[in-house]
């Protein structure tokens, strides 16, 4: 059977394994799941994935959340060995790794600031562009450290997905982030040379953009912990 994705079309993680479905050309059925409608927060939802969150793979009844996971098990099963996630343990730590590193600090951190305000009554603080500051200025480093064209080999690998895909909330919002020298180059550089991968972060960031300047109303989402914004109809 074919696998199916369940994504939202904005979303970094659904970003994310969308891109990598592109590179290994594996054919899917792209289900759009409607956040603002609360679609993943149904009790059917909660049967693929218990956290209601997007997105979620189904691979013929195995249901797999978590983006990182899914890019993880969609390379090990669909293409070992494949340059994107090489077995040579170091490579794959690093990997690995850079995508611990998106995951736990540097995209909470991030969108925090560029995504929450956009869709719910968050402010943007000084706190949360001095946490941006501090992300960027490590991922920074770890480029400068590693000093590889990619963010953790000299090819692309599952590791560049999630981290272009944070830096793109950031260029939604216009944030200039041009002195981190060597973030400007990779993220400059895999627009440049991955125009396809690139397109479905564009076509997202249009979509950001657009909620940020028609917020949307999130008054049937039923959210239970971001605060909603009242929108003028
Ligand atoms: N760690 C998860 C995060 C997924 C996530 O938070 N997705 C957002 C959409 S971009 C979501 O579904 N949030 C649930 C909600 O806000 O109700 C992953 O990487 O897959």
């Amino acid at each position: 059977m074919v696998l199916k994705l369940y994504a939202v079309c904005d979303g970094p993680p659904s970003l994310s394994v969308r891109q990598l479905l592109a590179k290994l050309e594996l054919p899917f059925d792209l289900i759009d799941v409607d956040y603002c409608a609360g679609d993943h927060r149904t009790p059917e939802y909660a049967l693929m994935n218990p956290q209601k969150e997007i997105p979620v793979l189904d691979d013929d009844g195995f249901y797999l959340s978590e983006s990182n996971a899914i890019l993880q098990y969609l390379c090990d099963k669909y293409k070992p060995g494949t340059s994107l996630y090489p077995v040579d343990p170091k490579i794959r730590a690093i990997i690995n790794h850079r995508l611990c590193f998106n995951l736990s600090t540097f995209y909470p951190s991030i969108s925090a600031y560029t995504m929450a305000p956009i869709f719910f009554d968050y402010e943007r603080t000084p706190l949360g562009l001095k946490k941006i500051h501090i992300e960027l200025d490590v991922f920074e480093t770890y480029l400068e450290r590693l000093g590889t064209s990619h963010a953790a080999a000299n090819h692309v690998t599952i590791a560049d997905f999630p981290l272009i895909n944070s830096i793109m909330t950031l260029e939604a919002i216009d944030f200039d982030f041009s002195k981190y020298k060597r973030i400007s180059k990779w993220y400059n550089d895999f627009k440049q040379n991955y125009p396809d991968l690139w397109k479905i972060s564009e076509d997202a960031m249009k979509i950001i953009q657009h909620f940020a300047a028609n917020p949307p109303d999130l008054s049937k989402l039923n959210h239970p912990i971001h605060p909603i914004r009242n929108v003028k109809k």
